[in-house]
């Protein structure tokens, strides 16, 4: 049975990617950090087939404890401070957890058993204000926040150790991957929980920042796929994986408001507290590489993902009358 340690299992990729995992037939270790109050929303259902050690990403010590204790030989290093505004609240604790995370990771790795194929979560803000449309993996990066500065350091110390040290180490560079068990702070969530909401009579407004902004939303089951696969290869390489379509805010209220019979220009109040200091306005992948060498494509397109969304908001408020997040 193959075993596979996931950083930041508790997080919106680690759950899927353990689902995934054990579907396969793994062994799934999953990393997480010590807190008062545990939560375990999104591996509740899987709580009793996964094994879970404690460890952080600012403790080099603790992640070489857990890898010569459980031997994985897969990594898969999901864990980060991944919310962009928080980046600038705390620019230092992101480059700790979201940078040289990456590094301690990277070192315990080459340190216990340099044959494990380890998988660093990069990401579509390196691409920033864009040099070049569409993004693909030779684009040069332009990050416009400390979160997107914070990946453009994990992302070239994977490649430094793979060339370094000759580690199988993968980089996928993914853009915005979205579902049901997103964070309600990230703005696909939080406009699919309102619209619920709101068709509820829960409440009456969705206050929101920049309309004009533009993304290449996925759906997050098909993004973990793109990870294992990764590690799959004869040779370790870094991959974009995107849809290759891109919709701005403004659209993703149109279709989710619509969706279910609401007008949502009479709902969103634009609100200059959710502007950034500086903006990504536009991404948009190419993942003509992970299509040809991975054989990965996408599964669920736009509307699609707008419309899975909105159901499961709904659903969850019926459920519970209140909605209970990251259940999904
Ligand atoms: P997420 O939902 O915010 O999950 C982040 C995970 O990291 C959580 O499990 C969190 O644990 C853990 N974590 C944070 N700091 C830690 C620390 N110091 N030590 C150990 N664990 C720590 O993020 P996600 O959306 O699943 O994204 C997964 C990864 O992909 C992240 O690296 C993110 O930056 C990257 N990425 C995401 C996207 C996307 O669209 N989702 C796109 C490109 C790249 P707690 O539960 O304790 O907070
Ligand atoms: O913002 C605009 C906002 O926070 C998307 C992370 O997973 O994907 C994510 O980063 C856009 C931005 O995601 C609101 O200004 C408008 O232009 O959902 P988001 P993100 O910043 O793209 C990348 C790939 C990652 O790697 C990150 O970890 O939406 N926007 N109004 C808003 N955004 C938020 N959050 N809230 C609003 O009210």
């Amino acid at each position: 049975m193959p075993k596979a340690l996931i950083t930041g299992i508790t997080g919106q990729d680690g759950s899927h990617l353990a689902d995934f995992l054990l579907e396969k037939g793994y062994e799934v270790v999953g990393m997480v950090r010590r807190t008062s109050t545990i939560n375990f929303d999104r591996i509740r259902h899987i709580q009793d087939r996964v094994t879970i050690v404690q460890g952080d990403l600012l403790d080099q010590v603790s992640i070489i404890h857990i890898l010569q204790d459980h031997h994985p030989e897969e990594v898969f290093n999901l864990a980060a401070q991944s919310f962009v505004p928080t980046s600038w609240q705390q620019p230092v604790l992101t480059g700790e957890f979201t940078a040289l995370g990456v590094t301690r990771m990277l070192d315990a790795v080459r340190t216990v058993d340099k044959n494990i194929r380890f998988y660093q979560a990069s990401s579509s803000e390196m691409f920033g204000k864009v040099q070049e449309v569409p993004q693909r993996e030779t684009t040069p990066f332009y990050p416009r926040s400390p979160y997107g500065v914070a990946k453009v350091y994990g992302h070239w110390i994977t490649i430094n150790y793979r060339e370094s040290y000759n580690l199988f180490a993968c980089s996928g560079i993914l853009f915005n991957h979205e579902g049901p068990r997103r964070g309600l702070e990230f703005v696909t969530h939080k406009i699919t929980n309102s619209v619920a909401r709101i068709k509820l009579g829960l409440a009456t407004e969705l206050r929101l920042g920049n309309l004009e902004s533009r993304r290449d939303w996925g759906w997050a089951p098909d993004y973990v796929r793109a990870m294992w696969l990764m590690l799959q290869q004869d040779h370790p390489d870094d991959y974009v994986v995107a849809t290759g379509e891109t919709h701005s805010v403004r659209e993703f209220c149109q279709e989710a408001f619509s969706y279910v019979g609401l007008d949502w220009e009479k709902h969103v109040i634009v609100d200059p507290n959710f502007y950034r200091p500086a903006e990504v306005d536009m991404l948009v992948g190419d993942p003509s590489k992970a299509r040809r060498v991975l054989g990965w494509q996408p599964s669920v397109n736009f509307r699609e993902l707008v419309h899975l969304m909105v159901d499961a908001d709904l659903a969850a408020l019926h459920q519970t009358g209140n909605h209970t997040p990251h259940v999904g």
